[in-house]
């Protein structure tokens, strides 16, 4: 092995060395508020970044395409293991590199190209693979939609049911990535069973609520469910596709090899870490912290005198209405002005929104990796003063300033990463 294959990063390419130290300063300095992501633990870190990269599987444990695949087995075997035990599942498949994979492995078990489904609006906070019109769902399926009502801008049930007796769609997809709201999946299940769909959840983002039974679970009655496993469940990003036992064959198939290739094995074994992490009792005690965060959160950015869309949450998100009718400011500069003030959040439609995806008039908010540094209902009163600030005066530097100094202390209060972020300084200080 010549000396440059045992070199370090910053030795073989500073510029790919100085962007990681960037983005774990970053990471550390800033406040992150966006709803779909977390910090993962050192644990989870060594996991992904472990010499299973190098490691053609492909096929399932017990039966590769490729030898040398012992260890593969053990890291792939634990992770299913582990992901069935967690959601009480009949079948799990860990191999999705990501939600949209899991999900399009999912239509191709469930349904025919050109055949009806039903999914809810994204611009309602559904999700681009629940029948986007550029998405791959849109183009291979007949695609109708479902939405909030305007009155209380919840789910609109008895519509849903109304469009699915219309309809018949064979496959009715629930779930969301921008609803702060229970799912009733109860009801989704009468009404999929009512017009004889397959019933098919998408729980990426409310996946570790669900595991703590802090949201109700749709892995007894769903045919398929599917989850990303780095939002709620702070694994690494990847897909994770659970099913009952009769599906079991099928979705196997799909995944491998009708979606994918190899599956990447660093990242099973980083998802099976996770995992294990989530089958603690530590964990139901973090998600039932990042609900309380998010109400903590909710009621002072109303308080701040902020529109909330539906009035409040139940989960860890909140959509804020920062248009107000045009009496406020767009998405836009909101997340602009924001970020500005190293606050991270994303600009995010709201239901029946007056301005394009691009500019939208919300925010969404989320607590899942403020919680993970182990800020609380003060920090969140904090945070939620510093946000209004800016989004009332999103031009003023002087405010700007304020709100910087603000999350300067609060970060340094909850370290993140705090090794690394020591021997990035040192490091980057070498250089
Ligand atoms: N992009 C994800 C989110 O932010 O919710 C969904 O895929």
């Amino acid at each position: 092995m010549s000396d440059q294959r045992n070199a370090s990063l910053a030795e073989v390419d500073p510029l790919i060395a100085n962007a990681i130290d960037n983005e774990v300063a970053r990471q550390a300095n800033g406040l992150e508020l966006i709803a779909s992501e977390n910090f993962v633990s050192e644990a989870v870190l060594e996991a992904a970044g472990s010499v299973f990269t190098n490691k053609y599987a492909e096929g399932y444990p017990g039966k590769r395409y490729y030898g040398g695949c012992e260890y593969a087995d053990v890291v792939e075997q634990t992770a299913i293991d582990r992901a069935k035990e967690l959601f009480g599942a009949d079948h799990a498949n860990v191999q999705p590199h990501s939600g949209a994979q899991a999900n399009m492995s999912v239509y191709l078990a469930a349904i025919q190209y050109g055949d009806t489904i039903l999914g809810m609006n994204l611009s309602h906070g559904g999700h681009l693979t629940h029948g986007h019109p550029l998405n791959f769902s849109g183009l291979s399926y007949k695609v109708f939609d479902y939405g909030v009502s305007r009155e209380t801008e919840t789910i609109d049930y008895d519509e849903l049911q109304r469009i699915a007796e219309e309809h018949k769609p064979k496959l009715l997809v629930c779930g969301a990535s921008a609803y702060p709201r229970i799912i009733d999946f109860e009801r989704i299940s009468q009404i999929a069973k009512g017009v004889g769909a397959r019933m098919f959840a998408d729980i990426a983002h409310i996946a570790g609520p669900v595991v703590a039974g802090l949201h109700p679970s749709p892995v007894p009655i769903a045919d398929y469910v599917t989850t990303t496993t780095h939002k709620t469940l702070r694994g690494p990003r990847g897909g994770l596709i659970l099913c009952k036992e009769e599906h079991a064959k099928e979705i196997d198939r799909r995944v491998f090899p009708g979606v994918q290739g190899g599956p990447l094995v660093h990242i099973i074994a980083a998802k099976a870490v996770a995992f294990g992490e989530a089958l603690r009792d530590d964990f139901r005690e973090y998600q039932r912290q990042i609900l309380a965060n998010a109400k903590a959160l909710c009621s002072e950015l109303q308080e701040q005198g902020l529109r909330i869309v539906s009035g409040g949450t139940d989960n860890h998100l909140m959509l804020v209405d920062v248009w107000m009718d045009g009496k406020g400011i767009t998405g836009k500069v909101a997340e602009k002005s924001l970020e500005a003030a190293t606050i991270t959040v994303n600009k995010n439609t709201i239901p029946f929104d007056q301005n394009k995806p691009f500019v939208a008039s919300g925010l969404r908010i989320g607590t899942p990796a403020v919680t993970t540094r182990g800020m609380k209902e003060p920090e969140m009163r904090e945070i939620g003063r510093l946000i209004a600030q800016v989004v009332h005066e999103p031009e003023s530097e002087e405010v700007r300033t304020h709100v910087k100094r603000g999350v300067a202390e609060l970060t340094a209060r909850f370290p993140l990463y705090a090794k690394r972020l020591k021997r990035t300084v040192t490091e980057v200080a070498k250089r």
